[in-house]
């Protein structure tokens, strides 16, 4: 059965085309740079998103027409397989991320839970089969729950901490048998509501011990997918503890776990750490930790988690610009965590805010790699930190200087004189890239 029985396969049109359901700029075997846009962008669908949510807000209910609605329980959870796949295979995406209670309902107990995920995951399997689309990465579920009201491995209940450590013991399991690329924590309830009430050496404590145990499962059942940290600073709880990429890298490195992770960072979740999208990225890069993306963006007058689909080609140019700069993203990709407005409840807004966010980010990748190409922002980096290429500022580099050297140095200083930091010059320039990339 067909669900989105109009539509046929999205295809570059090229930028002057004025269907709705093509492709301006995303052409997936378009060369750049060695590879194609298809393998530098690697795009994933978030199934929560477009296959499981209904729209609503803190302050409404769902709004979206989804055909395959009519269904329940387990049946719902197979139409959704099959609209899935329909789905990927019009828009042509090579990949898709999903959490456990998105694809099969939640049972009365593990075990109902496992049974359901196991009929399910057997038909992903086949579909996968005739599919050119793959896991991306998978993850499980650990904060709708009420169960998981005081966090799910931080919690204060050790009941709580081996539920969800068995539902991460089952979510290598998928992963494996699915073939997926990455592995994704989230610690959706892993924070503190107040200090008044919380053990926070304990709660780290067992979040490190936890994902230790995470990974000799997973090297027990031979699961080799890269382990991905997605941090947030906020929401659900007040304080989370994975806030930023800095504060995450800290908690890997205080607890030996920074070989075993990367990051998965997450557009919106930058912004609401108070950093810009690439602040993330490039912190990331800087340390090796850049695994994959969260292809999204927040609204800038709303502090909270909007997951917009991502259609800011200043962001997608530079978010591209430290994609290029780590020499790709391996076996990350972006995934749009990104769900159509609640206004936007028809099954085609769900093929429009895909392509918008596909289109993006190839006009964000042209950009980024025109800029890299002409260096146009690497000469003005390099010219700015010259001083540190001779004289004194080689010595501090080398580890020559010390205090004695650089008091003896300042002492012969009268004036200090400071070349521009060209900000202007370089906003020009991205902008003139920005409109001639497809002129
Ligand atoms: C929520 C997160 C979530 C993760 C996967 O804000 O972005 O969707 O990506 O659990
Ligand atoms: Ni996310
Ligand atoms: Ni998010």
């Amino acid at each position: 059965m067909s669900y989105f029985n109009e539509i046929r396969n999205i295809q570059y049109e090229g930028a002057k085309s004025d269907n709705p359901y093509a492709f301006k700029f995303y052409n997936p075997s378009e060369p750049i740079n060695g590879k194609t846009m298809e393998e530098h962008l690697r795009f994933g669908v978030a199934y929560w998103h477009t296959f499981t949510e209904d729209l609503s807000d803190p302050f409404g209910v769902g709004t979206a027409i989804r055909p395959w609605d009519k269904f329940s329980g387990m049946d719902l959870a197979k139409a959704r397989v099959e609209a899935a796949f329909e789905f990927f295979d019009k828009l042509q995406i090579p990949y898709f991320c999903f959490h456990d209670v998105d694809i099969a309902p939640e049972g009365s107990n593990l075990k109902e839970s496992n049974d359901n995920l196991d009929v399910i995951v057997a038909m992903i399997k086949d579909y996968m089969k005739d599919s050119k689309t793959k896991l991306l990465w998978n993850t499980v579920n650990n904060f709708t729950h009420p169960r998981f009201v005081h966090g799910a491995v931080s919690s204060n209940n050790a009941d709580v901490f081996a539920y969800a450590a068995a539902k991460v013991k089952k979510g290598l399991e998928v992963g494996k048998e699915l073939g997926a690329e990455n592995y994704v924590f989230w610690g959706g309830r892993e924070g503190y509501e107040t200090l008044l009430n919380t053990n926070m050496k304990l709660e780290l404590d067992n979040l490190a011990r936890f994902f230790h145990m995470a990974k000799e499962y997973a090297n027990e059942i031979g699961f080799d997918a890269q382990f991905l940290i997605e941090p947030k600073p906020k929401e659900p709880t007040s304080h989370q503890y994975d806030f930023d990429v800095a504060s995450g890298y800290a908690f890997l490195q205080n607890y030996d776990l920074q070989d075993t992770f990367k990051f998965n960072i997450e557009a919106n979740h930058a912004t609401l750490a108070g950093h810009t999208f690439e602040h993330e990225l490039h912190y990331a890069r800087i340390h090796n930790m850049l695994g994959s993306v969260d292809a999204n963006q927040g609204h800038p007058l709303l502090g909270w988690d909007t997951d917009e689909f991502p259609s800011d080609l200043y962001a997608t140019t530079l978010a591209m610009y430290e994609i290029l700069k780590n020499g790709g993203l391996g076996k990350g990709g972006l995934n749009f965590d990104a769900k159509v407005r609640r206004g936007s409840f028809t099954p085609e807004d769900l093929f429009h805010a895909h392509i918008t966010g596909m289109d993006s980010f190839a006009v964000g990748l042209k950009t980024a790699q025109r800029l890299l190409d002409d260096r146009v922002i690497e000469n003005i980096i390099d010219e700015r930190y010259d001083s540190f290429n001779h004289g004194i500022g080689k010595d501090i580099v080398s580890g020559k200087a010390d205090f004695h050297q650089l008091e003896e140095h300042a002492l012969t200083l009268s004036d200090i004189t400071q070349p521009s930091g060209q900000l202007e010059v370089i906003k020009s320039k991205i902008n003139q890239y920005l409109l001639t990339t497809f002129a």
